[in-house]
């Protein structure tokens, strides 16, 4: 792709009207626009990294065996009043009338409508368990909108939902979801460490916070510094292997502000391991037994002629929230120079060729290199604009491939000037940077 011809609005400078790192980025390249209060566009610099993590997500839930569906955003009252959160939810429920001054609601949040799925068509405990999970568009009315798509009112959420027999039967789908969790963020070269976390008002008395941490990051956090070394790897989606990966990690104390109690942190942790500070909230996972489907009746015939409710848990992942996160742990906004990962890179490189007006030379060669890469599979932005080298490196640098092909006067032979952003130059043939991009892709 030709930078001339792409639709990245860069700005010249930072927005004033951002105050952290991820929301000067996200409006200085033109990933998104505001379009009012807490609502935005999405442009598509910020839609193709979006969309690529929700892919990882995706594929990380169809790994357990969770069933990818989607509910609508625009949903009844009825099923909420049956549930008796209509009233609770409050002031963030923004609440819709249709022509036929029916009471309608953008859904915060998906609980009633997927009991409301499942307790028609599911009847037997034969067919549990079942994971049901969608990826789409929420609406919290949020009081203070920040921060950008960090805390928005209109957000792009992967929620699913577990319905199961009894409770062993629904700590199982608990616990896999918790190790998804863990694969999804270190796909996306994430550190997301679960921490023990209030209910609020989704309900139940098991849950966990996924946190990165962050300066910037809204929930506060205290630690043991010893989660950070814990190793999920190997784990299996079995119950028992499950059970001791949570095991290793609730070892250690950590949880969330609400959660917090000074003594029982004092006592367990020792000074020297303490860490008590600030992280964003990439997901959240709930266990509520029977809290809807007791009410709006989602039961199953069970062995012995009797019938019982389903227990349920609901899992979350703020996939736009994500890539605010990414952007706040990987922009060095001091040299502003991003790095994506390469699982959710919006290009995988690109190709900045020093161009003469009457000298094309350069611009020749590009494209004959992007042949070549898109021949296997590599995505490449080419600044073709006839700008000074240096704005060219820093626009670039804020667009955050992660591999850069510089072709000015000491490019001769078959040796390219290529670089890892932030990185030393190297010299290498377009063959080698091949084999260290398909290679870093194959890794993810
Ligand atoms: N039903 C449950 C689990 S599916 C639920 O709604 N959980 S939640 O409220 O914790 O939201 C899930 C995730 O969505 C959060 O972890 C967070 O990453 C993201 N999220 C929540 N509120 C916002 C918001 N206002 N702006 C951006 N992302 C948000």
């Amino acid at each position: 792709m030709y930078i001339s011809k792409s639709f990245i609005p860069i700005l010249k400078n930072n927005p004033s009207e951002a105050q952290i790192k991820s929301h000067q980025l996200m409006l200085r390249v033109g990933m998104i626009k505001q379009s009012s209060a807490g609502i935005y566009s999405w442009l598509p610099l910020g839609f193709k990294i979006m969309k690529k993590i929700e892919q990882i997500v995706r594929e990380e839930q169809n790994r357990i065996g969770a069933q990818e569906i989607l509910m609508p955003t625009i949903q009844s009252s009825e099923i909420w009043k049956e549930s008796g959160r209509y009233e609770d939810y409050g002031e963030e429920m923004l609440r819709i009338k249709d022509r036929q001054d029916r009471e309608m609601l953008y859904g915060p949040t998906n609980e009633e409508l997927v009991t409301d799925i499942f307790r028609s068509s599911v009847k037997s405990y034969k067919s549990l368990p079942q994971l049901l999970y969608h990826i789409q568009w929420k609406f919290r009315d949020e009081i203070r909108p920040r921060f950008g798509i960090m805390r928005c009112r209109e957000f792009y959420m992967k929620d699913a939902y577990s319905f199961d027999v009894n409770d062993e039967e629904a700590f199982f789908s608990y616990n896999k979801f918790f190790l998804s969790y863990l694969k999804t963020f270190k796909r996306l070269d994430l550190k997301a460490i679960p921490m023990a976390a209030d209910t609020g008002p989704i309900g139940g008395n098991l849950s966990h916070e996924f946190i990165i941490l962050a300066e910037t990051g809204e929930s506060k956090i205290y630690t043991d510094k010893r989660i950070f070394d814990v190793i999920s790897d190997g784990t299996k989606l079995e119950k028992k292997s499950l059970k001791d990966l949570r095991k290793k990690y609730e070892q250690f104390y950590s949880v969330t502000d609400e959660k917090f109690d000074k003594k029982e942190f004092e006592g367990k942790v020792t000074e020297s391991n303490r860490l008590i500070t600030k992280g964003i909230e990439v997901g959240h996972i709930f266990y509520f037994g029977d809290k809807y489907s007791k009410p709006m009746g989602g039961s199953v015939d069970l062995p012995e002629g009797k019938k019982d409710f389903v227990k349920m848990g609901s899992y979350g992942i703020g996939v736009s929230r994500l890539v605010g996160a990414i952007i706040e742990a990987k922009y060095d906004s001091k040299n502003e120079v991003m790095k994506w990962p390469i699982s959710v890179a919006p290009y995988d490189i690109s190709i900045i060729p020093m161009i003469n007006k009457n000298e094309t030379s350069a611009l020749d060669k590009s494209n004959k290199i992007n042949l070549e890469l898109e021949k296997n599979n590599i995505e490449a932005l080419i600044d073709d604009t006839d700008e000074n080298l240096s704005s060219k490196i820093k626009k670039m640098n804020l667009i955050g491939a992660p591999y850069q092909i510089i072709i000015g006067k000491q490019t001769e032979g078959n040796l390219l000037e290529f670089k890892e952003i932030g990185e030393e130059t190297q010299k290498k043939s377009l063959e080698e940077i091949i084999k260290i991009i398909k290679e870093r892709k194959a890794n993810n």
